[in-house]
């Protein structure tokens, strides 16, 4: 709002309501907003809580200068992403504080009384009663798989765009970014999402986000955060080693220190442990190496990331695409495509080797199949329909190189033989440098066939398997007697 606030130029008086003293639990400040949360904004009299129903009030009496897109479409991808961003408030709070405030953020037992008793909504206290209790790991992931999503969106978006609605900075921008600066503060993994640090950086640039964002942080924001994050990293036990599952075993070498550190203050020089008799300094050496061993396989399981390559947005690659629906007129060479890169996390980049031509790559370029095609495009939230598919890229499999690989790619690596058979919705191809695709559509090469005998099978053979097994129900049961020439 204080972004917002200073974009607009609209002067305004700052009360600030100090969360950790509960000044937001007082009951003149629950007098302004019965919820307990900040923040609150008062205009001619006029009281509104809700950050989203705050700059709505605010476009509707400020209009100037233009923050809201001018077109229908414009605004209505506007308001999506205020309700995506409002919609990632709930998972951003248990993020903050579990990654960043930590247990000194835990209500105390009078406060969770006071809460449970005052009239704030009762979704405030359940979350300070489950804070209090611990979340679990499992809770955890859930919401950074949620905050994922988020940043694939707006990946997605910005791929495209400079904004995350069209060529203009808008209200969306605002919203989205405060989440992303927390996000940051709290070290979410997010190296992949390129376009996303790119547009944060142009964001960060403003003179307004500079005082509105950076210039309120304090002690906490400048040094008490970056300290616990930074150890939280170090003890493995900041966001990615959360998402990666990765209990550290911390307890193991602080117990076989402590061993260490008796032996050395106890032992006497010679023990005789089941009639052998162990040096001390013997016993010392192996006790320490074991406790530094521990100490540092914790530290690099925590710290070993899924292999993930970040490729930059402007590599280009040669493709063959079909720039309309028609005759071979239509079908173009591009030199200079985008490639396409490792967005979500299940997807595999396919340095392509060979693909071959179906007989429906040509149908499908003369329009067959086109409307029940760009309904399934829609269902699968790939854009189509109203040319918007074109340029496509024709080919439906290939066979090639897998070269990078998305973060919970877990059955192939980066230099992988592999083939595979695009879903029919994809509307980028094989007949290109590189393609995309989902893990579950890609299968390992077999050694012994090259790349272009390869590159022949997959698309034909999916499709005899589909007719004969799928759908002509041979089994093992049935098939005696039907082969050719019974
Ligand atoms: N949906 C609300 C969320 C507001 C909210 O959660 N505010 C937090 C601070 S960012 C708060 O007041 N928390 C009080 C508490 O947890 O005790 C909005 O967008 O304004």
């Amino acid at each position: 709002v204080r972004f917002y606030l200073a974009e607009k130029h609209l002067h305004w008086f700052d009360h600030h309501i100090n969360l950790a003293k509960e000044e937001n639990l007082t009951e003149e400040f629950l007098e302004i907003n019965p919820n307990g949360l900040v923040p609150v904004l008062i205009h001619d009299g006029v009281t509104i809580t809700e950050t989203n129903d705050i700059v709505k009030y605010l476009e509707k009496h400020f209009p100037e200068p233009r923050l809201k897109p001018r077109s229908r479409i414009g605004q209505e991808a506007m308001h999506k992403w205020l309700l995506l961003s409002d919609s990632i408030q709930r998972p951003l709070k248990y993020m903050s504080f579990y990654f960043l405030f930590g247990r000194l953020a835990q209500k105390s037992d009078q406060s969770l009384h006071k809460l449970s008793q005052s009239f704030v909504d009762r979704d405030l206290y359940n979350f300070h009663l489950s804070f209090r209790e611990g979340f679990s790991m499992e809770l955890l992931q859930e919401k950074i798989e949620i905050i994922h999503s988020f940043f694939e969106e707006m990946e997605k978006h910005l791929l495209e765009s400079a904004w995350l609605v069209g060529d203009t900075f808008t209200v969306a921008d605002i919203m989205c970014v405060i989440n992303v600066y927390r996000f940051k503060q709290m070290n979410f993994p997010m190296k992949m999402y390129t376009h996303v640090n790119d547009w944060y950086d142009m964001i960060c640039l403003k003179q307004s986000f500079q005082i509105a964002v950076f210039g309120h942080q304090g002690f906490i924001e400048n040094i008490a955060l970056p300290i616990k994050t930074t150890i939280d990293r170090i003890l493995g036990q900041d966001v990615q080693a959360v998402e990666l599952g990765i209990k550290t075993s911390w307890m193991k070498s602080v117990i076989i220190l402590l061993l260490f550190i008796i032996s050395c203050m106890f032992l006497v020089d010679n023990l005789s442990i089941a009639g052998f008799s162990v040096n001390r300094v013997i016993l010392l050496t192996i006790l320490g190496m074991m406790s530094l061993a521990t100490m540092m396989s914790s530290y690099h399981k925590a710290h070993t990331p899924p292999q993930l390559v970040y490729q930059s947005a402007l590599k280009t690659m040669t493709a063959i695409i079909n720039i309309g629906y028609g005759g071979n007129e239509m079908m173009k060479i591009n030199l200079r495509q985008p490639q396409p890169r490792a967005v979500a996390p299940d997807d595999i980049i396919i340095a392509v080797k060979a693909a071959s031509v179906n007989p429906i790559d040509l149908k499908t370029q003369r329009g067959y199949g086109r409307t029940l095609l760009n309904y399934l495009r829609n269902r699968s939230k790939v854009p189509a329909g109203q040319g918007i598919e074109l340029p496509m890229i024709p080919g439906r499999d290939c066979s090639g190189i897998v070269s990078a690989i998305g973060s919970k790619v877990t059955k192939f690596k980066i230099g992988d033989e592999v083939w595979t058979a695009l879903p029919s919705v994809q509307t980028l191809g094989t007949m290109a440098d590189y393609v995309m695709v989902k893990e579950t559509y890609v299968a390992r090469k077999p050694s012994n066939i090259s790349h272009v005998e390869a590159a022949s099978i997959p698309y034909v053979a999916m499709t005899t398997w589909s007719a004969l097994v799928d759908d002509g129900r041979l089994g093992p049961d049935n098939r005696k007697d039907k082969r050719y020439g019974n």
